[in-house]
């Protein structure tokens, strides 16, 4: 009696333990990669999705945010995405378009007037057009958000017509287009994964473009002497998951994922935008010299033939770019 006591108890007590120890039901845990750190436009998607997903799911997901390069640049993030070693990333257009050309036509120069025009086409048929293109190389493409309007800028001198830029060694993203936009425009292009400082600091480049909240992020006022406010790229990121992952989740949950991301989307873009004119003071107050109406006329002719290139003779790319220029002319 004593005995068969005692191993009830034992019992218990392990039932308890297994309770306490053992994982929620259903519990999730979704790894979310990107290259910038925090306070960076692809964090504040990041940290808004954590915040939102993990409320509204009653804890039954949790993300981790691997940051500030610390699972690789975004083309290492890309390959463990394929992969589901990381199951969703927030990465620059730049960077996608070795898996996937069509990423091209959203990077195209002078493509989008303003930021309004960009969300039109994005969040539209376009727009998912290239999310859905993404399957082929193992990507559930979910969204946009934004890095912005990218902007030049170099230790070397000041910049207002492409002439200005024979020559400079201008640091570019790991892509063909963007390699050849700056070919194009008279540069001497490097292609080089993220983070770059280093690279400016010792002079290894002279220049680099991006938007402003970059410059500001990663204190490039301190190197950098010379801006021009070229917007020659509107730069999305496109949020993604794992296909392989998404394949194993249930409707509601991918629903679920699906809206709070795009949320967390909008509520970046507005953000991002909201703190422009900010930015501008900021920089030129840190002594940068802001060259704010360089001769746009000239460098749209400079990347006028991009079209006719070879990047863009895909069928399917090239049908797709002739929708989105028609669109947005
Ligand atoms: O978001 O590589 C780039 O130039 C990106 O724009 C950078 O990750 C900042």
């Amino acid at each position: 009696m004593k005995k068969s006591c005692a191993a009830r108890m034992v019992l218990l007590a392990s039932m308890l333990i297994f309770t306490f120890s053992a994982p929620a039901r259903g519990a999730m845990v979704i790894k979310l990669g990107v290259v910038t750190k925090p306070g960076s436009a692809q964090n504040i998607v990041a940290e808004k999705f954590k915040e939102l997903i993990e409320q509204r799911s009653g804890g039954t997901i949790t993300v981790k945010i691997f940051h500030s390069a610390s699972i690789g640049n975004e083309t290492e993030i890309l390959q463990q995405v394929q992969l589901n070693q990381v199951q969703m990333a927030i990465i620059t257009g730049g960077p996608f378009d070795t898996f996937d050309p069509i990423v091209r036509v959203i990077n195209y120069p002078f493509l989008f007037k303003d930021s309004d025009q960009a969300d039109r086409i994005l969040d539209g048929p376009l727009g998912a057009e290239i999310l859905k293109s993404l399957e082929t190389s193992g990507f559930k493409g979910l969204c946009f958000s934004e890095n912005g309007f990218r902007n030049l800028t170099n230790s070397k001198r000041p910049v207002k017509t492409p002439a200005d830029i024979k020559g400079l060694k201008i640091r570019v993203m790991s892509s063909a287009l963007h390699k050849a936009i700056w070919q194009n425009l008279g540069a001497n292009p490097t292609p080089m994964p993220w983070p770059i400082y280093t690279e400016l600091e010792q002079g290894v480049i002279d220049g680099q473009e991006n938007p402003l909240w970059v410059m500001e992020v990663y204190k490039f006022y301190e190197i950098q002497k010379y801006m021009t406010l070229t917007r020659h790229v509107y730069s999305p990121h496109i949020d993604i998951a794992s296909l392989k992952w998404w394949n194993t989740l249930d409707q509601k949950t991918r629903e679920m994922i699906q809206q709070t991301i795009y949320e967390a989307a909008v509520f970046q873009r507005k953000d991002n935008r909201s703190k422009d004119a900010q930015r501008l003071a900021f920089l030129a107050a840190k002594g940068m010299i802001v060259e704010d109406n360089p001769d746009i006329g000239a460098f749209r002719v400079k990347v006028s033939d991009l079209k006719d290139m070879e990047l863009y003779q895909d069928t399917r790319v090239n049908a797709l770019l002739r929708k989105i220029l028609d669109a947005t002319r």
